[in-house]
């Protein structure tokens, strides 16, 4: 880990304040209010949590709202309750029975709307073949699919029988799937003949087919039929989603979950190149995912709320299926790529179904502004009435013309800072409330209580950087990381006693702002994605050619971080254009595309500590091209530098 301290040397002095319209109809009105209930969950959280918990549905009681055994948390212990009802039969007996809960489009442009109620007979349906196949509460079963209804339709029929549902984005290779399927030990695969992307159809069942291969606990295999191509079907194995539901019973109650069952694994990259199994249970996700949902972004019946995240990040899972589902919201949902057929089709979506809250992460917000602002002037996009980002901090140039050009200079932009890891929304403006600072993610949510620490745990001063930590448990916070507690405690609980380190590093202005200042681990952040430094690092090695390689990110003007790898060859290997090309193929092939790196230059030798230590510090300043200006004495060859520094080949 790298040192805390470090000092941020950006300035932004702009302040926002809420629009008054804006502040009179939302939740949270004024910034005392926001401050009293800020209070009140720090000082009673169990006070707190427990009156917001009368909002979802108990099949049985719980006898206590929190139980806290470091670093274990029980939430509304022996409680029951069932995720899928919360998001979809607590509506039926309601107005919003007949309410839109998602509006679809597909790449190719196709549309198709799903009522409250069709959602509900569809996910009733999809957990009625589940248990005919023989899925019982507590098994694990691995999602691969495109961006379509039956994605979420999948993931409630697991909630509501109780499976728990391990989602893995279809941007990930064969390798990759076949890794969190056997992590998981996964009985069943949910996966697509394939989804559209720029025009084009990526190639799902042929990727399952090849990480099914060594992926032994896998029985079954159902395959929904979206792009239409032939595809390898295995008898016995492998059966048709369509044909699965032609006779389904639509008759399915959901069953009672103890608040603590797992609802869902999420993995993602640590520190160390094996992916980690974010474990999240019912009752508390669920509820900090309807709270955290109706709080930032104020959510109301009448509004068309769009979230461009892919469900198979955290973002998805909580602010396109878990959040708004609960809060009863209308959510639309693309398929496909946001410059097909024209640069345009993110504006035209919000034209055409008048969105009024657009979600999205910076890493596209820089991209439309490298594309041009006459994409976005070809549209009207007045109905917009609140912004948010996520993934990454926006830099303030990102953030004024969003706020410009597509918030028409009406729209609060929420600036949310979470993880996997938190389930939910952590440090987040509230839009009715909050004077907006461009960059900041302002100020933490009710339940959430953040410090800055220097390596001895101690807070920093005020504007000084240090390690964000979280010292109070909250509902929607990860139980553990599947199969490996131990891994839990040290990744989390051990370098600052007794407070969540969540690996980022942050300041706190003389405002109380505030400011998220990057990982302080060897995650990489590219475009939004997080991908450990090694996971990438392992690819390369898995290839012949390569005897050493070191992955370390660059700043990137769209990607946020790009993938910069020094590598060192194998006897008889000769650096070359084919070759690195060649390497290029290899991690995606074994990871996906987005861990490819961007650069890969070949070295004789890696910088190394006199304990065999790669110095990646060297190494991130080398991609930059910037000068070295930290500590070098404990670099073992100096020659390695000047070398890397000519640009060795
Ligand atoms: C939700 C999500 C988590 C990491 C996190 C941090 C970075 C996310 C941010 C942000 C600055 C924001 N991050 N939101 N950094 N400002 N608003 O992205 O989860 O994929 O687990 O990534 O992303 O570094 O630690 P996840």
């Amino acid at each position: 880990m790298s040192q805390a301290g470090i000092v941020n040397v950006m300035k932004e002095t702009r302040v926002f304040p809420p629009p008054p319209e804006f502040s009179a109809k939302a939740r949270i009105k004024s910034m005392e209010q926001y401050r009293e209930m800020w209070q009140r969950a720090k000082d009673d959280p169990e006070g707190f949590w427990g009156e917001y918990a009368k909002e979802l549905h108990w099949f049985k009681p719980y006898e206590k709202v929190l139980e806290w055994n470091e670093p274990f948390a029980t939430w509304f212990k022996n409680g029951q309750t069932n995720v899928s009802y919360n998001c979809l039969d607590v509506h039926l007996n309601t107005w919003r029975r007949n309410k839109v809960a998602y509006i679809w489009e597909g790449e190719p442009g196709d549309v198709r709307v799903l009522t409250y109620e069709m959602l509900h007979r569809e996910v009733c349906k999809f957990a009625s073949v589940l248990k005919s196949l023989g899925i019982q509460k507590g098994d694990r079963v691995s999602i691969y699919m495109p961006m379509v209804p039956e994605l979420p339709i999948a993931m409630l029929a697991c909630a509501r029988i109780g499976a728990i549902h391990s989602v893995v984005f279809g941007g990930f290779a064969a390798e990759a799937l076949a890794e969190r399927n056997n992590d998981a030990q996964a009985k069943l695969l949910i996966t697509a003949d394939g989804g559209w992307r720029r025009g084009k159809i990526v190639p799902l069942k042929e990727n399952a087919d090849r990480a099914m291969e060594k992926s032994p606990t896998i029985q079954k295999c159902i395959v929904l039929k979206r792009t239409g191509q032939e595809i390898n079907m295995v008898d016995g194995r492998d059966l048709w989603w369509h044909e699965l539901m032609k006779d389904a019973s639509a008759n399915c109650p959901a069953e009672p979950m103890d608040s603590e069952a797992p609802l869902f694994l999420l993995y993602t990259s640590g520190s160390t190149g094996k992916p980690k199994g974010v474990k999240h249970t019912t009752a508390g996700y669920n509820l900090y995912a309807k709270k955290t949902m109706e709080w930032v972004f104020d959510i109301r019946d009448e509004d068309v709320y769009w979230c461009t995240a892919d469900i198979g990040w955290i973002t998805g899972h909580t602010y396109i299926v878990y959040g708004p589902l609960s809060a009863g919201a209308t959510i639309v949902m693309y398929e496909g790529a946001p410059d097909w057929p024209g640069y345009d089709r993110w504006w035209d979506i919000i034209e055409r179904y008048k969105v009024n809250i657009l979600y999205t992460a910076p890493t596209a917000i820089r991209t439309f502004i490298k594309w041009g602002d006459e994409h976005v002037e070809k549209h009207d996009l007045s109905s917009l009435r609140l912004l948010g980002s996520v993934g990454e901090g926006i830099n303030p140039e990102a953030w004024m013309w969003y706020y410009e050009k597509i918030g028409g200079g009406r729209c609060p932009i929420v600036d949310t800072w979470w993880q996997t890891e938190t389930g939910g929304i952590m440090i987040s403006p509230l839009p009715g409330c909050t004077p907006l600072k461009p960059g900041s993610a302002t100020f933490p949510l009710p339940g959430v209580v953040p410090e800055v620490v220097g390596e001895d745990g101690k807070p920093v001063p005020v504007g000084v950087g240090g390690w964000l930590v979280i010292t109070q448990p909250w509902p929607g916070m990860l139980r553990g990381i599947w199969g490996d507690d131990e891994r839990y405690k040290r990744q989390y609980w051990s370098d600052v006693p007794h407070k969540y380190l969540a690996g980022d590093n942050a300041r706190i202005d003389e405002d109380g702002y505030i400011w998220i200042m990057g990982r302080i681990d060897d995650v990489l952040n590219v475009s939004g994605h997080r991908l450990s430094t090694i996971e990438v690092e392992s690819a390369l090695v898995s290839h012949p050619a390569v005897a050493e390689a070191a992955a370390v990110g660059r700043p990137h003007e769209i990607k946020g971080e790009a993938i910069c790898a020094f590598v060192t060859l194998a006897e008889g290997y000769e650096p070359s254009d084919a070759l690195r090309q060649e390497l290029k193929n290899h991690v995606r092939q074994q990871i996906g595309a987005l861990a490819v790196p961007d650069d890969i230059r070949f070295t004789t030798a890696l910088p190394k500590t006199r304990s065999g230590k790669i110095m990646r510090r060297l190494l991130r300043d080398i991609a930059a091209g910037r000068e070295t200006v930290g500590d070098t004495s404990t670099l073992e060859d100096y020659s390695v530098l000047a070398r890397l520094r000519a640009g060795e080949e």
